[in-house]
């Protein structure tokens, strides 16, 4: 077991929460029909660094103890380490937007893609959603389908270095089409599930899906 971890900032995530629960009563960003094609998505701005978000805690996980478990509609199986450095390995650049109006653009990463990883967990016909876990507690969602997206991946390193621990590291999950809440830094689990449910934040006020294009930030009361 890891050891024990600092609790999550409650003042904080109550902010987030009532923030999005107001732009949503007021019908702001809860989306639009008609999908952006500029590169940077409407209502984002450049960022020069990257900034780093959590819920008040940043887990210290070694990667001698960090384990994957992948369960549910799935050949289930808990990964070390080393099994997953044994996956194919690749190396790609995306851009990376936050709901909070940051974006980066050709972050330079390398992990497993999820269309690799995907011959391994061989998910039967009935998944059709994942809910991914983490170490701090953090829970998100994600449709098969915009998980089938190209650029999705279970990545260990930015820039060429491994992850820090700050952005995730050891491990952490790449859905760069999406808002970066829908991104779980310190991965711990992975489960295919038959039917959607909702994530930390996705039962907190924000969008179910969170497409930048189309500004899917909130989700109306
Ligand atoms: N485990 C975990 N993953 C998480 C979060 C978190 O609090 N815990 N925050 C999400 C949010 S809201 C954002 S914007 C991105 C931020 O990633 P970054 O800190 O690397 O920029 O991580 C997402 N993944
Ligand atoms: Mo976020």
């Amino acid at each position: 077991m890891i050891a024990a971890m600092a609790e999550p900032n409650e003042k904080l995530i109550q902010g987030k929460q009532q923030l999005a629960q107001s732009r949503a009563a007021q019908g702001m960003g809860t989306g639009r029909d008609q999908a952006s094609r500029d590169r940077l998505p409407p209502g984002q701005r450049l960022s020069s660094g990257w900034p780093v978000l959590d819920l008040g805690m940043k887990p210290d996980i070694p990667t001698n103890l960090w384990q994957l478990k992948v369960f549910g509609a799935c050949q289930a199986r808990t990964l070390s380490w080393d099994d997953f450095l044994k996956l194919p390995q690749t190396k790609f650049t995306t851009d990376f937007h936050c709901v909070t109006s940051w974006s980066i653009y050709d972050a330079q990463i390398e992990g497993v893609l999820w269309q690799d990883f995907l011959k391994l967990a061989s998910p039967g016909p009935e998944a059709t959603h994942v809910m991914f876990s983490s170490y701090d507690g953090y829970t998100t969602n994600v449709s098969m389908e915009d998980m089938a997206m190209p650029d999705v991946a279970i990545i260990h390193s930015f820039g060429g270095a491994p992850l820090e621990r700050e952005h995730g590291g050891p491990v952490r999950t790449w859905v760069p089409h999406l808002y970066a809440w829908k991104s779980a830094k310190w991965v711990r689990g992975i489960e295919f599930m038959t039917k959607d449910k909702r994530g930390f934040w996705e039962v907190r006020g924000y969008h179910n899906r969170g497409d930048p294009w189309k500004e899917e930030r909130f989700s109306r009361p």
